[in-house]
């Protein structure tokens, strides 16, 4: 019978095999599916192997009453419901750490295509237009920026890290000081707004930090302003970006995140002033890979009463 529930159309036929090798499994490509399941399937299943963005809630997990661990593929589970895990006595593992640096490294390139244009730059050299004579247009260093990290958490310290080595000014929000190389702290993210040019989201998603860059906060970065997202779309007002992008009273956006991902507001589509990235932070085959290891050891760790490697709750 299977013990694990594999539950993601996005696992890769690489991340399946791996995970379909390790034991009896069924899949269902995400929650709406796990009360289709047979109900003799149901009740043997003792781990989910989830990789998604849809609400995994307390109704879909009383549909295992074997079920002891939820391993999240990823380091964001805002998609889980962990207060009605805990409650049941379930388990909840991430992947955090393996994906900092290809997460910094996206927000760091996001600022640098931003500043340089570069992707308006590959087109003018694509079309033939730069052979033909036409000049680029003059645009913005990047190196030497005053910069608000919102959120240092693990993402947030490897970007600050990245951005110090680039001769920014660096500061920070976070909920309460840290230790850092004389890093300024702002209480306040209006106030850190005002101080900076550039806003690096990296706080994790969920409630509680829902809208936590607010319409206020945009408004306080003004003309120069640039905002990079690598963390969730909800952790900023989009309309209100949207509205300051438009009406350019900010410069620009590097987003890798939005509300409603895959399904991109298009007003985003209809800017100059942005750059567009498919959620794709920690998307290299390597880092991927040790996610999905470190995703099927702590569903092991669980099976064999082991202590979890990497638990939430
Ligand atoms: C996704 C992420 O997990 O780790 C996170 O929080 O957002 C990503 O790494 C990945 O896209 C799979 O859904």
């Amino acid at each position: 019978d299977p013990v694990l529930l594999i539950s993601g159309a996005a696992f890769t036929d690489e991340e399946r095999a791996r995970l379909e090798a390790s034991m009896p499994f069924a899949f269902v490509s995400g929650p709406p599916d796990m009360a289709a399941l047979e109900e003799g399937t149901r009740k043997s299943i003792r781990a989910i192997a989830f990789k998604g963005h849809h609400a995994l809630t307390g109704a879909e997990m009383d549909l295992f009453p074997s079920l002891g661990v939820i391993a999240n593929y990823g380091v964001g589970y805002d998609a889980i419901d962990i207060a009605a895990a805990t409650a049941r006595g379930i388990k909840v593992t991430n992947t955090p750490d393996v994906l900092n640096d290809d997460v910094a490294d996206l927000a760091v390139a996001m600022l640098i295509a931003q500043c340089r244009n570069m992707v308006a730059g590959d087109a003018l050299v694509r079309s033939g237009r730069w052979s033909a004579g036409e000049s680029f247009p003059l645009n913005r260093q990047m190196s030497g920026s005053t910069v608000g990290i919102v959120g240092l958490g693990r993402i947030g310290r490897e970007i600050a890290n990245r951005l110090a080595a680039f001769k920014c000014e660096i500061h920070y929000t976070s909920r309460s000081e840290k230790e850092t190389p004389g890093w300024t702290y702002h209480s306040s993210p209006v106030e850190m707004a005002k101080a900076v040019d550039v806003l690096v989201v990296a706080l994790v998603g969920g409630k509680e930090t829902e809208g936590h860059v607010s319409r206020q906060v945009i408004d306080a970065l003004g003309p120069r302003g640039i905002v990079i997202n690598i963390s969730r779309g909800s952790t900023i007002d989009e309309g209100a970006l949207l509205d300051a992008l438009e009406e350019g009273r900010i410069a620009g956006a590097g987003l890798d995140v939005f509300l409603n991902e895959p399904k991109v507001d298009p007003r985003f589509l209809k800017l100059d002033n942005v750059h567009l990235q498919p959620h794709q932070g920690s998307g290299s085959v390597e880092t991927r890979r040790r996610m999905a290891k470190l995703q099927l050891a702590n569903i092991e760790a669980f099976l064999a009463g082991e202590p979890l490697q990497t638990p939430v709750n």
